[in-house]
């Protein structure tokens, strides 16, 4: 990878300016004291980034631990190094990476800081501490680099970057190790002069004491870091009075999400049930919006081929389902669940089996509730005053070609769609010869019933095309040759063209707002275009009140 290349290109963040190391530097330098906050993933970058945070503290406690290992250099440099690479692939602020020694000697550091630089990790953090490194949390009095030594790391760290802004960190651990102020002093300043470009000053203690009197002595020379872990409870207010440049929130994320993941886990475990939970955890949403899937959508748009024989379904979902009563006070009657899953995703799931991948929906009534992923969105914001064929045609720009047109409240068995895919005709429409043992029981008796050329028969054999004659609007009207549209129609190149071309006349002639799917085939066929009838017999269902619920549950 060549060297400076801002990684967050990957995720889309392209030709950020200044580069994230400038920018590192800045909030170190800045005249205003500025905030890390701790990652330790991919997903934990993001979350501080979503935060409002202008540098993230890769923490090399918490990406042990995150990793189940421990803070002890168990994972490898370059095991550390792919984390920080999500990371940075991740997010569009700069990392401060924990370097703990540096992994070895001068040579070590060298490789590391050469490293960081063409990843695009902003900066690096080393402690004059032994390899394997242990936590400054843990025991007393851990034995100290030789300062000669740690200064040829800063040095050699500092000679080997490829990004002139990358900044390194000299981390002074003789506060912690019981060495005292005076130790701690001398060592920063012989990081300062060695060339790092801050100190960072630790301190185990509960108190801000130890800290506040290596400002009250720190000459100002470069930049001060602090990280409060121990001493929480002093005001950030005073570290800014006390003139320290960057304060790192070391640990709690990572922290934050073990108490989170314990507690689900165990009442998981406990309960046998998400139940609790679901409403107190993030959603599956939010974690594809996390993941950007969006941007991921638009890149297959922009960039997968199109597959122009595969045909395209345009879903009408622009109606409530006032039947359905409070089920649908807050989402149209296509988000309702069956057993656990919307409507629409049942639905598109089954299109999908049958090779259509390109799928509209036409929402309307409570628009925002309709937000399945990977589904393309139209909105028929007049909704209420206007039918399914006003709906269809806040689609025309998608009628082209091979196209399913479906409602957005109906089940289906999927052989349906598959033979209806198979059957020749510009417009085919699915039509159920059982209507009547539906009709019988259901209160959408009446809604899309259709006279055909032919009665169908359970022995029915589709060897003279059926076709659709006209509606039936009185159900004495009703004979042999009735059937009931079931919602779903099929159209080829020249079918799409003759929907079109239809929708745009009762555009003209003022009958487009009112009327529904039926009326537009009708028109068709009077007009010497009569679509084809595809006889089904049941196998299918829609859902308008709380009896078709219950059908659909039973349905699966
Ligand atoms: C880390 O976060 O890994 C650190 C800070 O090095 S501390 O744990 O306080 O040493
Ligand atoms: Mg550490």
């Amino acid at each position: 990878m060549a060297t400076n290349v801002e990684p967050d290109a990957l995720s889309g963040n392209k030709g950020e300016n200044p580069r994230k190391s400038a920018r590192l530097r800045a909030l170190i330098e800045g005249p205003e004291m500025g905030f890390l906050m701790e990652a330790h993933d991919g997903l934990s970058a993001k979350i501080a980034q979503e935060a409002g945070f202008n540098a993230v503290w890769a923490s090399g406690l918490s990406m042990s631990a995150a990793l189940g290992v421990r803070d002890s250099n168990e994972a490898s440099w370059t095991q550390v190094l792919e984390v920080l690479e999500f990371m940075a692939d991740a997010t569009t602020i700069p990392i401060l990476m924990d370097g703990d020694t540096g992994y070895g000697n001068f040579n070590n550091v060298r490789r590391l800081v050469a490293k960081l630089c063409q990843r695009g990790i902003a900066g690096a953090c080393i402690e004059d501490k032994l390899f394997p490194k242990t936590n400054s949390f843990i025991g007393h009095g851990q034995p100290l680099a030789d300062m000669e030594e740690f200064c040829g790391k800063i040095k050699a760290g500092k000679d080997s970057q490829t990004d002139p802004d990358f900044v390194l960190v000299a981390r002074v651990e003789a506060l912690i190790s019981g060495w005292g102020l005076d130790e701690a002093l001398r060592r920063a300043h012989a990081y300062q002069e060695a060339g790092a470009d801050a100190v960072l000053i630790h301190s185990k203690q509960t108190n801000a004491a130890e800290i506040m009197s290596f400002m009250r002595e720190w000459d100002d020379s470069c930049p001060v870091v602090i990280v409060p872990t121990t001493y929480y409870g002093t005001p950030t207010d005073q570290f800014r009075a006390a003139g320290v440049n960057a304060v790192i929130w070391a640990n709690h994320s990572v922290r934050a999400s073990i108490s989170a993941m314990r507690d689900a886990a165990k009442m998981i475990f406990e309960e046998e049930s998400v139940v609790g939970l679901e409403d107190r955890i993030a959603t599956v949403k939010d974690i594809f919006h996390l993941a950007g899937n969006a941007e991921l959508k638009d890149a297959e748009d922009r960039y997968l081929p199109v597959d122009n024989e595969a045909p395209r379904a345009i879903v009408l979902a622009a109606t409530r389902g006032s039947a359905l009563g409070p089920l649908t006070e807050d989402r149209p009657k296509c988000m309702i669940e069956i057993q656990g899953q919307p409507l629409l995703r049942r639905l598109t799931r089954t299109l999908r089996q049958t090779g259509i991948r390109d799928v509209a929906v036409v929402r309307g009534y409570a628009k925002d509730a309709v937000d399945l992923p990977n589904l393309t969105y139209i909105d028929n914001d007049d909704y209420e005053t206007t039918g399914e064929a006003a709906s269809l045609a806040t689609a025309m720009d998608r009628l082209t070609g091979d196209t399913v047109i479906a409602y957005g409240d109906i089940m289906f068995r999927r052989y349906i769609l598959d033979a209806l895919l198979d059957v020749e005709g510009d417009i085919v429409l699915a039509v159920d010869g059982m209507w009547r043992e539906r009709t019988d029981r259901s209160e959408s008796s009446g809604r899309d019933l259709v006279k055909c050329s032919r009665a169908f028969s359970p022995s029915f054999i589709e060897d003279d095309p059926v076709l659709f004659e006209s509606i039936i609007t009185d159900m004495k009207d009703a004979d042999e040759n009735t059937g009931e549209w079931i919602g779903i129609a099929r159209l080829n190149a020249r079918g799409s063209e003759l929907i079109r071309a239809e929708l745009e006349a009762m555009r003209s002639d003022g009958t487009l707002q009112s009327a529904d799917l039926a009326t537009l085939f009708a028109r068709l066929a009077a007009g010497g275009n009569a679509p084809r009838v595809h006889y089904v017999a049941g196998h299918w269902l829609d859902v308008n009140d709380a009896f078709d619920l219950a059908r659909a549950r039973d349905f699966l």
